[in-house]
């Protein structure tokens, strides 16, 4: 907080609710989850509905089925009535926002819905500055007309794509920002903009920046996931090459499990702070197929370079991976590496997934799924 936060606010709330006092409405527990039916909206709801709480989802509207991740939690719901609930809802419509706000009343608000692949953004540039920068902003406004600023907690899903171009490695909370995509710098507005509502209004409102994190729920045009799938279905005859952009490039993936905890337990602190959420290791995206393939049996060597670069599974001769262009970005991070000291020191947080059994997880998920669908199929 700063000198200012006792500053009177710039309007006064536009939606008069009949609100206790924060200490009597925080006596609650319930969550709004903005991107629920993302990798981390359905494992953030599973850890909030085992502690209790009462959570609500904003879903978009769709003309395909978009709750695949949340199903089996639906059909939990059954054992809990009143317990789960989704809103329709989008981050670029404000008023949709304020109406949900104002009926939820949550106590936790977990902004994680976001345009988030990286390589997309610079194709949908202004979209992605709109949800993922505006939208975050037309998320804390709700909170704040509907005069719940002192009353709710409020969590940034911000990432380690803002800190883009190499300045130092490991990564902290104090390493200078340097975003190289429109996503990142559109989060980049929206790191700054919890940041400010917390000074200027006296908000609890914590930035997570989180490394990147995975797990067999994760989007299939991810590289992990990409590859993971590939693998499975390399191996199981239905696809005989995967295609993929730049293989040095080296990330510090966790275990998306372990990473809503850490979004949680930055909620319940005293005061609302900005954490970094990471494993301390680093990997380059050749490693995860090396990996991803030797799991299944296959034994990866690399041959040519740049473009021309390809894998061969030296067991059968088989080229099974090639380099294709089309996946290059106009602008690359190279490398991440996180520093999580200040999340285990002050939130007790410590990652338990380690890289192995992270590949395993994915790649074991896979070739089951791969191998049900076969079955199905005959
Ligand atoms: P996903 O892409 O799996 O999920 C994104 C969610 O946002 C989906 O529920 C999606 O809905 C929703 N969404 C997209 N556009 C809008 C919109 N206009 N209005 C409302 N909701 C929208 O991402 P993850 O679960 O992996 O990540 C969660 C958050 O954390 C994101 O903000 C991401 O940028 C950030 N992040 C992720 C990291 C990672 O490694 N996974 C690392 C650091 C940050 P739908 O299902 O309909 O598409
Ligand atoms: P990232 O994740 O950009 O780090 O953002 P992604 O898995 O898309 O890329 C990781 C690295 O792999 C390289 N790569 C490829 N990437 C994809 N998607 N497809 C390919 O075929 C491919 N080949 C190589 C990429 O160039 C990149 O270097 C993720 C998202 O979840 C963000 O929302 C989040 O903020 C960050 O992680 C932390």
């Amino acid at each position: 907080s700063s000198q200012f936060s006792d500053a009177p606010a710039p309007f006064s709330p536009l939606v008069k609710l009949d609100l206790p006092s924060p200490e009597e409405y925080r006596k609650r527990k319930v969550a709004l989850i903005s991107g629920i039916t993302g990798q981390d909206g359905s494992y953030l709801t599973e850890l909030l509905l085992s502690k209790g709480y009462e959570v609500h989802g904003i879903m978009r509207r769709s003309s395909s089925f978009n709750t695949n991740r949340l199903h089996h939690i639906y059909e939990d719901q059954h054992e809990r009535p009143n317990k789960f609930k989704l809103h329709y809802g989008d981050l670029s419509d404000s008023t949709n926002l304020v109406y949900i706000i104002a009926q939820v009343q949550p106590t936790e608000v977990y902004n994680l819905g976001a345009q988030s692949h990286v390589k997309v953004s610079f194709e949908m540039a202004e979209y992605t500055g709109d949800v993922d920068g505006l939208g975050t902003l037309r998320l804390l406004d709700a909170i704040r007309t509907c005069g719940l600023e002192k009353h709710v907690r409020f969590y940034q899903a911000s990432t380690s794509e803002l800190y883009g171009k190499v300045v130092e490695t490991p990564q902290s909370e104090t390493t200078p920002f340097y975003p190289r995509s429109p996503y990142g710098v559109a989060k980049l507005y929206a790191y700054w903009i919890t940041v400010n509502y917390r000074e200027a209004y006296g908000m609890y409102a914590c930035n997570g920046i989180l490394f990147n994190h995975e797990s067999p729920r994760r989007g299939r045009t991810f590289v992990t996931r990409k590859i993971s799938r590939a693998a499975a279905d390399i191996a199981l005859g239905k696809q005989s090459c995967l295609y993929l952009g730049n293989l040095d490039a080296q990330r510090d993936w966790g275990h998306a499990a372990d990473y809503v905890e850490g979004m949680w337990r930055m909620l319940q602190q005293e005061k609302p702070e900005d954490f970094v959420l990471a494993t301390g290791e680093t990997h380059p995206v050749r490693e995860f197929v090396e990996k991803s393939f030797g799991i299944l049996g296959m034994d990866i060597k690399w041959r040519g370079s740049g473009t021309a670069e390809e894998g061969v599974d030296s067991k059968t001769g088989k080229v099974v991976v090639k380099v294709d262009s089309m996946y290059f970005r106009p602008a690359e991070v190279e490398l991440l590496l996180g520093n999580p000291a200040k999340a285990e020191r002050l939130l007790g947080w410590k990652r338990k997934v380690d890289f192995n059994s992270l590949v395993k997880e994915m790649v074991e998920a896979d070739l089951n799924a791969a191998k049900s669908l076969i079955e199905d199929q005959n």
